[in-house]
């Protein structure tokens, strides 16, 4: 059963979701407002980083089987992918997902299936999106099927676990959920469970909301071992050679687009309840500072204009996405304090945040800050960079690098979580 399908939002989701249906025979449009993305895509290029997707969309465009528009067209099922970011005052923000269901009712027609991918607060798919589409006059849950169905995939292995990992389709009726099933199943190894709206919605936003609770958990650990004088490292290993325990690892904050925003949705619809969930979000959202606390402790007896070097950027390793990413918030409360702050990485192409040379991003450095665990970073030249700097000291927040190695080059080597 090859469909003819148009997936509105074409980003991180959008796109992997659009190389995935059209590698298996199906016909994918995709649709985005960003001129520029949909022109680059039927070229048979792309302008996100995310491993193996640029083979994978340039095989699936020349194909045939994929193809870009900015406006949706006639199709069997609707897919839509778009962001759900979360306003200033923590609340979500489904702007993008209302402009693209009203995008696809001129097109939508008896038969189809529309589903729904993106984060989004408990209710959205059948208090929002049921009312936009049946301004098609249409009857929705048996002219047009309807669902939502999150995407679980980790930036970085996207493509690997689109395929493989398990799937929840909540649908607005059975037989919405057992042919959006039907659907995903044509791209998915893993099972495919079928609920109803409500739980799918949550689901998604609670499988997101428990990894930030059990990393505020750690780094309010790392705090409390400083405080002690422990090494907050050793307690977690020993810690997890318990059978029915997963500390997990502190950090510098918790970015992305995905756990640093979605328990802030649920806060928003259960504030008096959702307690845990929203302390552990402003934990987490403490740690620049308490990195920066680190920083003032270790250079407090520097009295000239103190200059910082960060190693990388984005919100997590390997990746190119800076979408609130701690150490963005690091650095902005470094300046406002009146330090001068470099940050090394290659990784970001284009972008003028970033110094790509190493000794020169370390020269006159008092501190030298491992940001994210970029592969790069594994090696990097410390005697070369101990010529340049004016400092010694070098300040991992993610216990990456090897102690040993930086020390023997000279630096004093400082760890989050330990004092
Ligand atoms: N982090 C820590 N300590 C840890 C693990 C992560 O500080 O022990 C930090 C990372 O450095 C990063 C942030 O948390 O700043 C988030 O990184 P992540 O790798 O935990 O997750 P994301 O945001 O890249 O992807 C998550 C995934 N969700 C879960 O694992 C439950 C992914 O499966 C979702 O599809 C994705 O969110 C999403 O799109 O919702």
């Amino acid at each position: 059963m090859k469909k003819n399908i148009c997936i509105v939002g074409i980003g991180y989701i959008g796109l992997p979701t659009a190389a995935m249906f059209s590698s298996y025979g199906h016909k994918v449009i995709g649709v985005d407002i960003n001129e520029n993305v949909v022109n680059v895509l039927n070229k048979g290029k792309i302008t996100i980083t995310e491993p193996g997707l640029e083979e994978f969309v340039k095989k699936v465009v020349s194909s045939g089987n994929l193809s870009a528009s900015i406006v949706p067209k006639e199709s069997d099922v609707f897919i839509i992918c778009v962001p759900t970011p979360i306003n200033k005052d923590k609340t979500a923000n489904i702007e993008l997902v209302i402009s693209a269901t009203k995008s696809i009712v001129p097109v939508l027609k008896k038969g189809n299936i529309v589903v729904l991918e993106s984060t989004s607060p408990v209710g959205t798919t059948e208090e929002v999106i049921k009312p936009i589409l049946e301004n098609s006059g249409l009857n929705i849950g048996k002219d047009v099927l309807l669902g939502y169905s999150p995407e679980r995939v980790i930036p970085g292995n996207i493509i690997y676990e689109l395929k493989h990992n398990d799937r929840v389709v909540g649908g607005i009726n059975e037989k919405s959920a057992n042919e959006i099933k039907e659907l995903y199943k044509t791209i998915v190894d893993g099972n495919i469970y079928t609920t109803n709206c409500k739980t799918a919605e949550l689901c998604k936003l609670m499988e997101n909301t428990y990894r930030d609770v059990n990393i505020a958990l750690a780094n309010e650990l790392a705090m409390i071992c400083e405080d002690l004088g422990i090494n907050v490292w050793d307690v977690i290993k020993y810690c997890n050679k318990h059978p029915r325990v997963n500390i997990h690892n502190p950090g510098p904050g918790v970015g992305g687009h995905c756990l640093a925003v979605d328990p802030w949705f649920i806060v928003e619809k259960e504030p008096k309840l959702a307690k845990i969930i929203g302390l552990s979000r402003e934990t987490n959202d403490f740690m620049p500072n308490f990195i920066f606390s680190k920083i003032e402790k270790l250079l407090k007896d520097i009295k000239y204009d103190k200059k910082i070097t960060i190693l990388g950027a984005t919100y997590k390793a390997n990746i190119d996405d800076m979408r609130e990413s701690p150490i963005i918030k690091l650095v902005n409360i470094l300046e406002d304090n009146g330090y001068k702050v470099e940050i090394y990485y290659t990784f970001i192409k284009d972008n003028n945040l970033v110094n790509e040379d190493l000794l020169d991003s370390c020269k006159d450095s008092d501190l030298i800050i491992l940001g994210v665990d970029h592969d790069e970073f594994k090696d990097l030249p410390w005697d070369e960079i101990k010529k340049v700097v004016r400092g010694n000291i070098v300040l991992d927040t993610r216990n990456f690098f090897n102690e040993n190695k930086i020390k023997s080059s000279g630096f004093i080597y400082k760890l989050l979580g330990k004092m």
